[in-house]
């Protein structure tokens, strides 16, 4: 595993009657959640991301189907499919991230450590590598 790739595993508890995971904030996410989002309905081909957060700490976890993300630290970029509902994958900030290769059906949810806030995104990826590298 890269060390810009961090995943982390996920206890499932499994009976006859299906699985469940559960998420806690500081305990098995390595920080207090304050904000949950997901994406469904990503058509085909579409793409998703393509920013940098400047303080910003999430998790992102496909519960369903599976999607490809790309995260890039301004040295190198390395990518992981996320395909399982007990796999959260870290990124941390001033990590540009892009999404691709949704299937059909995937929900992809991402577990945020602050509400969301425009002034926090860095949209433009000359933008990033002017800050990362300064
Ligand atoms: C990220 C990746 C993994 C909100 O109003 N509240 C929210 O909490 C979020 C996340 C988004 N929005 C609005 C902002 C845009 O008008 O929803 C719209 C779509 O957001 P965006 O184009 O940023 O979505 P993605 O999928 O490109 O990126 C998202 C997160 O925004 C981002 O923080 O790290 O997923």
């Amino acid at each position: 595993m890269s060390g810009l790739i961090r995943l982390l595993d996920f206890k499932d508890v499994s009976d006859k009657r299906g699985t469940l995971v559960a998420l806690e904030g500081e305990r098995n996410i390595p920080f207090a959640i304050k904000r949950v989002y997901y994406m469904v309905d990503v058509p085909p081909g579409e793409t998703r991301g393509f920013h940098a957060h400047r303080k910003l700490q999430q998790v992102a976890v496909c519960l369903n189907g599976s999607c490809k993300m790309v995260l890039d630290d301004g040295k190198t970029r390395e990518s992981v499919v996320l395909d399982s509902p007990t796999k959260g994958l870290v990124i941390g900030d001033l990590v540009w991230r892009e999404m691709s290769e949704f299937t059909a059906g995937a929900v992809l949810m991402v577990l945020a450590s602050e509400p969301y806030d425009e002034a926090d995104y860095i949209r433009d990826h000359d933008e990033f590598l002017t800050i990362v590298r300064s």
